[in-house]
């Protein structure tokens, strides 16, 4: 196992950590930014350092098809190929080509794919995702999982989640550098709690040194979303990362710290940045508006990123979807505030004012009580 996690705080089954990987430690609750092709839209890596990112995301699938991962390897791995002193994660790229291609298809040997480079169909099996990511790097690699949407019922649900165990082992007997880079489980098994069971059992007896739930945030209703996270963590192993994939929003990661998870990922901050919508206390600004134009203030009075302490709200409106820079300014200004949520969420839980924090949230967010 290459991580050490100390939980520092407790509130109920919230916790707050410090979690020591090969590169870099960091705390937990932690928002970690999605980089495809090896960078974080619109951000330099010292953009990233200024606002307290500890972590950030690679996309094996993307990284594989350009530059590919023999070339990051010859070059001395991801780190530092893109001079990235802090935490890497990469994804093990299934649920990339699945979300992405329409036309993958999988089966017992692993997720096939027509080339977007060439269209020759290709195979992604589990051995070879975690071979890609041995040489890319990161501190924290992800299993290969059969990933299929919560929203569809019946038999391939529980296909996809044994599956998934199946594809757990082969990914297990082919890390070859299991002192220099952690291999996370992913618990599958869509909507039902008896098949969540069964996956969370399979991945714990496997003793992995982190756990990741998947499958979710794929469209279903916030109530059975936040039920499987509540039900993975309570019985996931108290001593070990436990990671919510593809969430997301701050309300969901307010919500699932509160039920004992740690870490998060998600392109909506940075994706609605460019969309023109700024993340603030009090939920989004789209700052397109009409309203915005001649509005003095900045983003957000509370916040003191680069962003809010140099422009208004009309410099950002007149710049949002005509310029590169507008993007790279809301960017960096949404990604400060995910960075300053986990902060908080860390520092309340570690000062024993968790429930102040989350009642004060919910009141800025819905402040009618909707
Ligand atoms: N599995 C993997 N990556 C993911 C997910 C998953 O279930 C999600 C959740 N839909 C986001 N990213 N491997
Ligand atoms: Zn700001």
């Amino acid at each position: 196992m290459a991580l050490q996690f100390e939980v520092v705080g407790r509130f109920n089954r919230a916790r707050a950590s410090k979690l020591t990987l090969p590169h870099y430690v960091v705390q937990t609750p932690m928002f970690m930014p999605v980089g495809t092709q090896g960078t974080i839209k619109g951000l330099t890596n010292s953009q990233l350092e200024d606002i307290g990112c500890q972590l950030i995301l690679g996309n094996t699938y993307h990284l594989e098809l350009r530059p590919g991962a023999e070339l990051i390897d010859e070059l001395g791995g991801l780190h530092k190929f893109m001079n990235w002193k802090r935490g890497l994660l990469t994804d093990s790229g299934g649920f990339q080509m699945v979300s992405l291609l329409h036309l993958a298809d999988i089966t017992e040997e692993g997720v096939t794919f027509q080339s977007p480079v060439d269209g020759k169909p290709m195979l992604l099996t589990p051995e070879e995702s975690i071979q890609i990511q041995n040489k890319i790097g990161a501190d924290i690699i992800m299993a290969l999982d059969d990933v299929v949407r919560t929203t569809i019922t019946g038999p391939r649900i529980e296909e996809a989640m044994y599956r998934t165990l199946r594809w757990m082992d082969r990914c297990i007997a082919a890390h070859k550098r299991p002192d220099a880079q952690n291999l996370f489980g992913i618990v599958q098994g869509g909507l039902d709690p008896v098949l969540r069971d069964i996956c969370v059992r399979g991945l714990v007896e496997r003793n992995l040194p982190g756990y990741a739930i998947g499958g979710l945030a794929g469209g279903e209703d916030k109530d059975s979303f936040w039920r499987v996270v509540a039900q993975c963590t309570a019985a996931l192993p108290e001593d070990k990362p436990r990671y919510v994939m593809g969430v997301g929003y701050p309300l969901d990661i307010v919500v699932c710290s509160a039920l004992g998870a740690d870490m998060y990922d998600c392109v909506y901050p940075t994706r609605t940045a460019r969309f023109g919508t700024a993340l603030v206390p009090e939920g989004v600004l789209k700052l397109k508006h009409n309203a915005m134009a001649s509005d003095e203030r900045p983003i957000d009075s509370t916040c003191s990123c680069m962003v809010c302490k140099n422009y208004t709200r009309a410099y950002m409106h007149s710049l949002v979807t005509r310029d590169a820079m507008g993007s790279q300014l809301l960017s960096y200004h949404n990604l400060s505030y995910m960075m300053r949520l986990s902060k908080d969420l860390h520092m309340s839980i570690v000062e024993g004012r968790f429930p102040e924090y989350v009642r004060g949230f919910l009141r800025t967010q819905f402040p009618k009580g909707d």
